[in-house]
């Protein structure tokens, strides 16, 4: 049972007889204990296998350096995007080394900002984390949730902006929600769900979610509930009162799935029903702005790469609707109104692209980029004609502009001063062909005049799934180590967003070994092309990208060095049981639909090891408070790695503490963990 492959001494796990029947096929799952996060037998095993894992690390030399330097460059002064309400301005800041980012406002960029909320001191170790905000239009009251341990439960309270003092609301059981504020300053839209069972509220199946306003000064016991639907377990609901203060829109989705319904009340008058605009999961539609009866949305029916349309609500049948801006050859990610005009962020070839448009759908003009990266932010109200945005690429630490819409001019806002040279580095994008010849972009960076000689240490990194693009970023963690002579490399896989609804179809449910085959061909374009070698080559990603690698690595053990699955999703036949999991099957499908059984079951990481295989050096990361993928995923996971593998190299994991998914991580942790994968890295692909 317990696999002593010297010189590691993995803890033993016991295997029980868990044996469960799919659709005619036995499956067993003899970790299943592990699903227990509170029990005493789990509780010792994470203590055991921590302590593997961090004696490991602690007898790597080059650990503490790098903690260091990645130390060293992460202490410089980050700015958030600022945004007005009102007549004042609100920014986060963080001054370096901060476990958390600081809020603060002013009333005109020139003067002098006041501290609205330091989250630093709602704890010691910054394990408390602002992790929501709305701020009243009038600029005088936010709402704010906060939470704990990095759990997605969040705590919603509110703050008087003058004065810097709480009020006496306190709303809990919110998860998955915003809150956005009525015209009156009175109270706000939000959605929760019933009080879950203290004692698993970490991994309990969240349905049912209910959509509330809560008026200020009142106990949450009072909230008015606005929308719910009993015979609907799956329906969330997205409340959002329009620039004008006249109706809230309601966006009703399942989950993850892109789909949504759209419905709305009419604010003026309190007894109005909730009106189904949109009553049917055919496609997206995102609520952009309106003018009066005159809904715009942004939308992928019949228009996989995206396009706004104009719905007037007095005469909503379908062919009144009209086109305003058509779909482009690029991919349209967000769409905003200011001056009077459309702000459109596209995607071109996983590029930012910002294109403004005037309200009849005629193209004014291209805001001229710093470069090639991401652009983000462009936020603001329907009249403002100065707005903010962010530019990032993998050689530039986020830059925040100020953008003149009159006059067409960015002016540098922000420059984050970080101790390297960009100029020593380069980015290029390439194209490869996939097992099935579809052409996939990889961005790679590297240090200028890197020697192609098969033998560079090369992180490979990927995600491919949820609609979500991998666009250029900057990251201290990949500076150091391009800085220890290592090759950064992104590829986009299909199941992205990056070329729009088809682009992420492709890479869904049946076809989702197409992510995989993408991914292992990216590592086998870099190891053709002399970039690095298997032994040089490790992989990484979280969440869906940590089933990636989990995916990839039992399906290709050969082909990689190392493999870091962080916060991945492993097991495959049982994700949808807990938290928010079932949400997953717009990408996934379902292990209860015997076709999409077949398919899961092909490719889930925790039922595709084979016994005495030989795997990369493997360091798995999860954590003790994660309830967006569980960690069950990835301790059960690891104990099958452990009793599979055969070998010198290393199979460990890492589970943090008061920690969660990834959101609201305090720095501190940040950095240890930073430290902990690069040097697991250089141990394992023999850096110098
Ligand atoms: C989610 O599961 C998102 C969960 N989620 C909602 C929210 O469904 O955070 C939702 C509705 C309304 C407001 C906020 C939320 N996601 C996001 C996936 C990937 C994502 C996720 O976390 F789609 F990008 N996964 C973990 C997918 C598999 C592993």
């Amino acid at each position: 049972m317990s696999s002593t492959n010297p010189p590691f001494n993995y803890p033993p796990t016991r295997q029980a007889d868990q044996i469960d029947n799919y659709h005619g096929i036995n499956v067993a799952d003899p970790y299943r204990w592990l699903e227990d996060p509170d029990s005493e037998e789990t509780k010792t095993w994470v203590e055991a296998q921590n302590n593997v894992t961090f004696s490991y690390l602690a007898e790597i030399p080059q650990r503490e350096e790098i903690k260091e330097r990645v130390t060293q460059l992460w202490n410089y002064e980050k700015y958030g995007i600022p945004f007005k309400e009102g007549n004042r301005y609100f920014y986060f800041k963080n001054n370096g080394l901060q476990n958390q980012s600081v809020l603060y406002t002013l009333t005109s960029l020139d003067g002098e900002a006041r501290l609205l909320i330091d989250p630093n001191t709602l704890s010691e170790d910054g394990t408390i984390a602002l992790s929501g905000l709305a701020i009243s239009d009038d600029g005088n009251r936010m709402a704010y949730g906060i939470s704990t341990s990095g759990s997605d439960w969040t705590e919603w309270k509110v703050r008087d902006v003058e004065t810097g003092e709480d009020l006496s609301d306190y709303l809990q059981w919110v998860k998955f929600s915003g809150a956005s504020w009525t015209h009156d300053h009175q109270g706000f839209f939000y959605s929760r769900y019933d009080e879950p069972q203290e004692a698993t509220k970490l991994e309990d199946i969240n349905y049912y979610q209910k959509l509330y306003y809560h008026k200020l000064g009142t106990p949450q016991s009072e909230d008015t509930l606005i929308y719910h639907r009993p015979d609907q377990k799956k329906w969330m609901f997205g409340g959002y009162v329009t620039e004008d203060g006249r109706y809230l829109i309601i966006s009703v989705s399942q989950g993850t799935d892109p789909k949504n319904l759209v419905f709305y009340k009419d604010l003026q008058n309190p007894d109005s029903p909730v009106v189904e605009l949109i009553p049917e999961f055919e496609a997206n539609y995102s609520f952009i702005d309106n003018e009066g009866s005159v809904f715009w949305f942004q939308t992928d029916l019949d228009a996989p790469r995206g396009r706004v349309i104009a719905i007037d609500i007095n005469n909503p049948g379908r062919e009144h609707w009209q086109e305003v801006i058509l779909q482009a050859a690029e991919t349209l990610e967000g769409v905003g109104v200011l001056n009077n005009q459309f702000v459109t962020n596209y995607l071109k070839d996983a590029r930012s692209s910002i294109k403004i448009f005037d309200l009849n759908g005629s193209f004014v003009r291209e805001v001229e980029l710093p470069g090639i990266g991401s652009a983000g932010g462009f936020g603001g109200k329907r009249y403002d004609t100065e707005t903010f945005y962010v530019f990032t690429s993998f050689t530039t630490p986020s830059t925040i502009y100020h953008y003149d819409m009159v006059s067409g001019e960015s002016t540098l806002f922000r420059k984050p001063n970080v101790d390297f040279n960009p100029d020593d580095y380069e980015t290029r994008q390439i194209f490869y062909r996939s097992k099935d010849g579809t052409q996939v972009p990889m961005f790679i960076t590297c240090k200028k005049g890197l020697v192609l000689d098969g033998n560079n240490p090369t992180y490979l990194y990927g995600y491919g799934g949820f609609n979500v693009s991998l666009t250029p970023s900057f990251s201290i963690s990949n500076l150091v180590w391009m800085e220890m002579g290592g090759v950064y490399a992104v590829p986009n896989l299909r199941g992205g967003g990056e070329y729009g609804e088809e682009w992420h179809q492709a890479g869904t449910k049946l076809n989702k070994q197409n992510v995989f085959d993408d991914f292992i061909a990216a590592a086998e374009w870099l190891i053709e092309n002399n970039y690095t070698s298997p032994e040089k080559l490790a992989i990484s990603g979280g969440s869906n990208g940590g089933l990636l690698v989990g995916a990839c690595m039992t399906q290709r053990s050969d082909l990689f060095g190392a493999a870091l699955p962080a916060v991945g999703v492993m097991d495959m036949l049982r994700f949808h049981k807990f938290t928010i999991g079932w949400a997953w099957c717009s990408d996934y499908g379902s292990p209860e639909n015997p076709e999409e059984f077949n398919a899961l079951y092909a490719y889930s990481p925790l039922h595709n090891l084979k016994p005495d295989t030989a795997y990369p050096a493997t360091m798995i990361t999860t954590a003790d408070h994660d309830d967006r993928v569980v960690p069950a995923h990835s301790f059960k996971f690891a104990a099958a790695l452990q009793e599979a593998h055969r070998g010198e190299k290393p199979v460990l994991i890492r589970i943090e503490t008061k920690a969660g998914h990834g959101a609201g991580k305090p720095t501190t942790k940040i950095i240890e963990e930073i430290a902990d994968k690069l040097a697991f890295l250089v141990r394992s692909l023999h850096l110098s």
